[in-house]
C-alpha cells in the first residue's frame, strides 16, 4: 500500500511532528537486472583461520617465558569465568604439529598466529630469549612445510607484566619497548614470514583493559588518562611499523588487525550510506582515522574538551606511517542513520529482541562485512585489506554420533561470507579472510565457556573434533565459493 494511503487509513498525517520517511520517495527498489552469478571468490583468495598466543599456547612456564598481564589477571580471584586461566589452553605450544596437519587437511591457505612478547623478552626489554625465538621459527617452518602462509601478529594483549608495572600502555617507555620488540621479532622471523600485524584490536585492549577493567590489567583510569593512553598506543603502533621496516627483510608487508567500529547503514539508501561514511571516521577517530589521516577529527577533540590528549605534529607523523595493508576484525554491525546534526549520523541501538550468537554482545549483522571493508577502502584509499577475524560463539555439544552440529555457526558464516563476496565481486580489495577461530580456546574473561572454534576441543583430553562448520569451511575453500 502507498505510504500516504496507509497513513490516511490509520488516521495519521504527514504534518509537522510526524516521522520523516527513512526512504526518500524518489527511491523505489528496482528489480535486479539479472540473476547473480555463482558466489565465486577471485583465484588466489587467501582462506585462513586465526588464533592468539595466550588463548591457545598454554605452557606458560616453559621455554623461558616471562609473566604477562593475563597470567596475573586470570590468576586473580573473581576476574574470569570459573577462574579459568590460559595455563594450558589448547596446549598448542606442544601440539602445533598435529594442529597444522589438521589445517592442511581442511585446505587452509593461511594461518594467523600471535607472538607472545614475554616469550621473546621475558622482562619486556633487554636480552632476547632464544628459546622463544626458536619456538616461533619452528612454528612458521611447520606452516610453510604444510603449504600454509604464516601471518604474524606481534601483540595480541599479553603484555609483559614488568612493563605494566612501569605504567603499561600509558608509558612512553613502553611504547618504545614495543617498537624494539616488534622490530627485533619481525627481524628474526622475516626470512620466512612475510606478513606482520603490529597490534590486535587496540580498542579492545585499551577500553576493556584500562577503562572497563574487565580485561587485564583490570584498571579504570578515567577519560582523560584514557585519551592519552589511546594516543600512546597508536604512537607505539607507528613506531613499531618503522622499526619492523628497519629490521625486516625487504618485501615484508606490515599492517594491523583493527576492530574497526563497523558503521553500517540502517537501510541502504544514499542518505544512510552517507551517514555511515561520516560515522566510520568519527567512531574510529582515535584508532583507524588518526592512523590513516594523521590527525584527530575536530569533533573528537571538541567532545573530549580538557580531556583531549597532548600530542605533537611529529607524533602524528609517526602514527600515520603508511601501511601495506589493513586487517579488519569484524563480528557485529554498528547501525547508524542519517541525522541533521554536527556529525551527520546517529547510532541506532539494537532492540532487545535483536538476534545474537552465544555471547550476548555478538549481534548478527552480516552486511557489516560488506560495508566496513568497502567504506574503509573508499574513505582512506586502502588498496589491500584482509578480514583478520570473523566468527562466532555457539553452545557446541558433541552429539551421540561423535559430531558437533553447529548449524548456527554455519548460518552465521554463510551469511557473512555472502556479504563479503558481494563486496569482493564489486571490487572491494579484500585479499583474504581469517576465520576466528581454528580451535575452541581461552575466551579471555569468558574463560572456556564461550567456544569460537570451527574445531571442538575437549579441554580435559585435548581431543580435537572438527565441527560441521569446519566441513562447511573446507568446502568453501575447496570450491572458492560460498553456497
Ligand atoms: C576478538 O575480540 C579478539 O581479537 C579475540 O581475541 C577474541 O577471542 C575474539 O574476538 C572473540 O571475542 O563482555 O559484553 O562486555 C572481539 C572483541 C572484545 C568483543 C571483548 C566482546 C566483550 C564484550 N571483543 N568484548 S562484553
Amino acid at each position: 500500500m502507498d505510504r500516504r494511503k496507509f497513513l490516511q487509513t490509520t488516521g495519521l498525517t504527514l504534518g509537522a511532528g510526524s516521522l520523516p520517511s527513512l526512504v526518500p520517495s524518489v527511491l523505489r527498489a528496482e528489480p535486479p537486472a539479472s540473476t547473480p552469478a555463482a558466489a565465486k571468490f577471485p583465484a588466489g583468495f587467501l582462506w585462513g583461520s586465526a588464533t592468539a598466543s595466550y588463548q591457545v599456547e598454554g605452557a606458560v612456564k616453559e621455554g623461558g617465558r616471562g609473566v604477562s598481564i593475563w597470567d596475573t589477571f586470570s590468576h586473580t580471584a573473581g576476574k574470569t569465568a570459573n577462574g579459568d586461566t590460559g595455563d594450558v589452553a589448547d596446549d598448542f605450544y606442544h601440539r602445533y604439529p598435529q594442529d597444522i596437519e589438521m589445517m592442511k587437511q581442511m585446505g587452509l591457505k593461511t594461518f594467523r598466529f600471535s607472538v607472545a612478547w614475554p616469550r621473546i623478552f621475558p622482562n619486556g626489554t633487554g636480552q632476547p630469549n632464544q628459546q622463544g625465538v626458536d619456538f616461533y621459527k619452528k612454528l612458521v617452518d611447520a606452516l610453510l612445510a604444510a603449504g600454509i602462509e604464516p601471518y604474524c601478529t606481534l601483540f595480541h594483549w599479553d603484555l609483559p607484566q614488568v612493563l605494566q608495572d612501569q605504567g603499561g600502555w600509558e608509558s612512553r617507555d613502553v611504547a618504545k619497548a614495543f617498537a624494539d620488540y616488534a622490530g627485533y621479532t619481525a627481524g628474526v622471523l622475516s626470512d620466512r614470514c612475510k606478513h606482520f600485524m603490529t597490534m590486535n584490536e587496540m580498542r579492545s585492549f585499551c577500553e576493556i583493559g584500562y577503562a572497563d577493567g574487565r580485561h587485564a590489567p583490570g584498571l579504570q583510569i578515567g577519560r582523560k588518562r584514557m585519551a592519552q593512553l589511546n594516543h600512546n598506543v597508536v604512537y607505539a603502533h607507528g613506531l613499531s611499523v618503522r622499526a619492523i621496516r628497519a629490521h625486516a627483510k625487504p618485501g615484508v608487508k606490515v599492517g594491523l588487525a583493527d576492530n574497526v567500529e563497523a558503521a553500517t547503514p540502517v537501510i541502504e539508501t544514499p542518505e544512510h550510506i552517507e551517514a555511515a561514511r561520516h560515522a566510520m571516521r568519527e567512531l574510529n577517530a582515535m584508532y583507524q582515522t588518526v592512523i590513516q589521516e594523521g590527525r584527530y577529527t575536530p569533533h573528537y577533540l571538541k567532545t573530549l574538551g580538557d580531556d583531549a590528549p597532548h600530542f605533537t605534529q611529529e607524533e602524528l607523523d609517526v602514527i600515520k606511517t603508511p601501511l601495506d595493508f589493513v586487517g579488519i576484525n569484524l563480528y557485529t554491525a554498528h547501525y547508524v542513520r542519517a541525522a541533521d546534526n554536527e556529525v551527520g549520523y546517529v547510532s541506532v541501538p539494537a532492540p532487545e529482541s535483536y538476534p545474537h550468537m552465544y555471547s550476548p554482545w555478538l549481534t548478527i549483522g552480516p552486511e557489516a562485512l560488506y560495508w566496513t571493508p568497502k567504506l574503509v577502502s573508499e574513505i582512506w584509499n586502502v588498496k589491500t585489506l584482509y578480514i583478520t577475524e570473523n566468527g562466532c560463539s555457539s553452545a557446541d555439544k558433541i552429539a551421540e554420533d561423535g559430531h558437533v552440529y553447529d548449524t548456527d555457526r554455519v548460518m552465521y558464516l554463510r551469511n557473512y561470507l555472502t556479504q563479503l563476496h558481494r563486496g569482493v565481486s564489486e571490487g572491494v580489495p579484500v585479499k583474504g579472510y581469517f576465520c576466528w577461530s581454528l580451535l575452541d580456546n581461552y575466551e579471555w574473561a569468558d574463560g572456556y565457556d564461550k567456544r569460537f572454534g570451527i574445531v571442538y576441543v575437549d579441554f580435559a583430553t585435548q581431543k580435537r573434533t572438527p565441527k560441521l562448520s569446519a566441513h562447511f569451511y573446507e568446502k568453501v575453500i575447496a570450491d572458492n565459493e560460498v553456497k
